[in-house]
């Protein structure tokens, strides 16, 4: 199956980035609740899969600590280096989905440079930076109640958030079934930009 689309998937530990690899992509080879960091340093895309007629892996990435810089750049140079090598074949990016769990509060140190290289994974514009191909994914929806997920998220959109959504950033609820997952996914693709 040739490779057609790649999707970055980011967040910080727990976020449940894993988890929705593996759903999506049946990976045998995603391990949820494992930090990738102490398997290889090395992402890989996941297998191609379908979603609407479209071949499409996922890039599952180990956590990016909002307190440490380093790790942000470790992510993304690791993320880099893969996009890069599937372009090579012809493979083209499709966006990143930023995953955030609904029990955690909003994200620390969004900074402009995070943003452009958000565009950039997503080969948008980076100045200003264009964000309409990256999703702010609240996982773990159903682990709260509907009263709570909901102002965490009027929270996140208001706050933690803003920057990115002023940038065009869209946020969406993942419940954790596939369903969920596929309808997200295949949201960003189909979107006309
Ligand atoms: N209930 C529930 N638990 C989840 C969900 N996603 C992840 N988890 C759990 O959260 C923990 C961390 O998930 P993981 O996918 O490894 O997060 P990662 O560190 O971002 O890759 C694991 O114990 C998962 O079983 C979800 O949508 N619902
Ligand atoms: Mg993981």
């Amino acid at each position: 199956m040739q490779l057609e689309y790649l999707v970055g998937v980011m967040g910080v530990d727990g976020a449940g980035k894993s988890s929705m690899v593996k759903l999506l992509s049946n990976d045998e080879r995603i391990q949820p609740g494992r930090d990738l960091s102490s398997l290889s340093s090395r992402m890989q895309p996941t297998c191609p899969f379908n979603v609407n007629g479209k071949t499409v892996a996922l890039i599952d990435t180990y956590g990016i600590d909002g307190n440490q810089i380093d790790s942000e750049r470790l992510v993304v140079r690791n993320m880099e280096s893969c996009l890069k090598s599937a372009e090579k074949e012809g493979a083209k990016r499709a966006g990143v989905l930023w995953l955030h769990s609904v029990d955690r509060d909003s994200p620390t140190m969004i900074t402009v440079n995070t943003m452009k290289t958000l565009a950039g994974l997503c080969a948008a514009r980076t100045s200003p930076p264009d964000l309409r191909k990256v999703v702010i994914v609240i996982t773990q929806w159903e682990t709260v109640s509907q009263d709570i997920a909901v102002e965490s998220e009027t929270r996140l959109k208001s706050e933690g958030f803003k920057r990115l959504l002023d940038a065009g950033a869209r946020l969406e609820r993942h419940d954790g079934t596939l369903d969920s997952g596929l309808q997200i996914l295949s949201r960003l693709l189909s979107s006309d930009q």
